[in-house]
């Protein structure tokens, strides 16, 4: 019998645990980083991003993602970790961190316009988007292979037991609690308005922001262009993902008017306070403080606007419930439920016949899926996710990711209510 609902949040994370999690992790100097950041905030050490490695093995059936906002990894399912990142100064940061080296990318001198499949890429961007071929090759000639992007692109190695406990600790830490009610308290207009338009509650928008970067500090040092070129042509797992997103980036910078080389993102090629790969970028992101431009390095309004703007065109059902907490009577009888994958598509009769039911009152005719939460060699926590669970892992599509957005939503909704956040303006 396993019962798992969403476990209290702490008061304060002790740092020992977390610095125990890195020990453990396979990023581990970056979950290292993370705890170090708990010591010297400012230190400008790299934040930690969801793991491929800490979450996937399980729950095939994902074939129904809409695109998605990570480039998912190998397996398909579950989201890449994040890069090693190099923080930002941005709008609502007072100061600037220094760098990490721990945070630098790797990058080695490429030849990529002597490469037929870049050429055939060049020759495709100026037939069907009518980019001036010469230049463009130029552009790949000053661009460098990211050695680290392709090491960090690596998935788990076979053996490694993801533990919820150890990734949820990285996330719903004080760092985070901290800066997150900082965070919400200097942008509560923002916020508010990119609730009240988008109907996603203000504290899932803030908490968001905060696992992907820390509010702007680890927005990522790897050249966009760098990432994105090595990940399209030096690393043919995930080849055709990226290349659709270089085309995209390539397309963005024309838009927008700026030079591919000047952009820093994640190892990825996520940019910004919420960390857009480029598609969604272009897709959406808004420009949410009306200067005429959308900014997601510099703007923490748009950077707020566009997140609320991603979930609601991904289907956040406004007042919707995130998920409910389960008792699994056997897990194995529960199977078929955590094989059914994420999307949310069994009611509570059908989730009955297997044995899983919750002590909460469960709406007639609403949706779930089972989502395990594995915790190494111990017990596995489960929660039922309804569609708005779902609807995060359209951002980052690991659930653990989802299930720590939605805990430290909750931690920071808890530290400070919104009337709270306002009066401090
Ligand atoms: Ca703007």
């Amino acid at each position: 019998m396993t019962r798992a609902r969403p476990r209290p949040v702490p008061a304060a994370v002790p740092l020992r645990g977390t610095l125990r999690a890195a020990a453990r992790g396979r990023h581990a100097r970056h979950v290292l980083a993370a705890a170090l950041l708990s010591i010297a905030p400012l230190a400008g050490l790299p934040g930690v991003a969801p793991s491929d490695a800490a979450a996937t093995e399980t729950a095939p059936a994902r074939s129904t993602a809409k695109p998605v906002q990570k480039p998912a990894p190998q397996s398909g399912q579950q989201a890449a970790q994040k890069p090693a990142q190099k923080p930002a100064q941005t709008s609502s940061q007072t100061s600037a961190p220094a760098r990490s080296k721990a945070a630098l990318p790797v990058t080695q001198a490429a030849d990529y316009p002597a490469r037929p499949e870049v050429r055939d890429f060049v020759r495709d961007m100026v037939e069907r988007h009518g980019f001036d071929e010469t230049a463009l090759l130029a552009t790949f000639g000053r661009t460098r292979t990211a050695e680290t992007a392709i090491r960090l692109m690596q998935p788990a190695a076979p053996g490694f037991k993801r533990s919820w406990i150890a990734y949820r600790a990285r996330f719903v830490e004080p760092v985070r609690i901290r800066e997150g009610l900082r965070f919400w308290a200097s942008n509560a207009d923002a916020v508010r308005r990119a609730s009240q338009r988008y109907g996603v509650p203000e504290e899932i928008l803030v908490s968001i922001i905060g696992v992907e970067t820390v509010y702007g500090r680890n927005t990522g040092d790897f050249r966009v262009m760098d990432a994105l070129t090595t990940l399209s042509f030096d690393y043919p797992r995930r080849a055709a993902y990226f290349r659709e997103e270089l085309e995209q980036y390539l397309l963005l910078a024309r838009e927008a008017g700026f030079d591919p080389l000047d952009w820093r993102g994640s190892f990825a090629g996520a940019v910004g306070l919420p960390q857009f790969m480029p598609a969604s970028i272009r897709r959406h992101a808004v420009d949410f403080d009306g200067d005429g431009r959308i900014d997601l390095r510099g703007s923490a309004t748009d950077a707020i606007g566009s997140v609320a703007s991603f979930l609601a065109n991904h289907g956040w059902q406004a007042g919707g419930p995130t998920h409910f907490a389960a008792t699994v009577e056997d897990e194995i009888r529960a199977r078929p439920a955590v094989e059914a994958g994420i999307p949310p598509r069994l009611v509570a009769l059908e989730l009955a016949d297997l044995g899983i039911t919750s002590p909460q009152e469960i709406p007639v005719g609403e949706k779930l899926s089972l989502i395990d939460l594995p915790n190494g060699d111990d017990t596995t926590h489960y929660v039922l996710g309804a569609n708005n669970f779902w609807v995060v892992t359209r951002y980052n599509r690991s659930y653990f990711y989802a299930m720590a957005v939605i805990d430290l939503a909750r931690a920071l909704r808890e530290a400070m209510p919104p009337a709270q956040a306002r009066a401090r303006e």
